[in-house]
């Protein structure tokens, strides 16, 4: 018979590490109030969630290795808003953050979530930070749940 693992969406005594950008503060919180929103409602205690604030996006990725790689931590949840300027500064960001993150998870084999906006304008920013395209933060919050419990049973 064939065999499914999936991870449930639910969380027990799991500690969360959160790490969030302050540049573009006024979407980051939001992604951050989602991501808590979440975390709560899928059965974790506010004593287990530990919220790591760094200057912008470009700095998650470190962060978020030293976390992961203390091993402290069931996931770590990373979130921030790059929003394109006149510039191509933006890319260069982009592409360190979305790499440092996949690397940060691959070299501590914990759970490391991609919950930063890549956007064009602010619109697009606050869209999906709980407007009308949803919430990042909840996103990456749900991911992170999933993962805890997918690699609990496949370790
Ligand atoms: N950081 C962001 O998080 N979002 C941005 O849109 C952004 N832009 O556009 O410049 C940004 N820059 C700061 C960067 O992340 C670093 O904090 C800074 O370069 C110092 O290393």
């Amino acid at each position: 018979m064939t065999q499914h693992i999936e991870g449930k969406l639910i969380l027990n005594d799991e500690a969360i590490a959160i790490v969030v950008s302050r540049f573009n503060d006024l979407v980051t919180n939001r992604l951050l109030d989602g991501a808590l929103d979440t975390l709560r409602r899928h059965g974790a205690d506010d004593s287990k969630i530990t919220v790591v604030k760094v200057p912008g996006a470009f700095e998650i990725p470190l962060a978020a290795e030293r976390i992961a790689t203390s091993k402290k931590f069931a996931a770590v949840i990373c979130l921030g808003a790059v929003i394109a300027g006149q510039t191509t500064h933006d890319q260069y960001i982009n592409q360190q953050v979305a790499a440092g993150i996949a690397r940060a998870s691959q070299i501590s084999g914990v759970p490391v979530l991609f919950g930063v906006l890549t956007c064009q304008n602010m619109e697009q920013a606050i869209d999906r930070a709980g407007g009308k395209a949803g919430n990042k933060g909840n996103e990456a919050a749900l991911a992170a749940i999933e993962m805890v419990n997918v690699l609990r049973q496949i370790s």
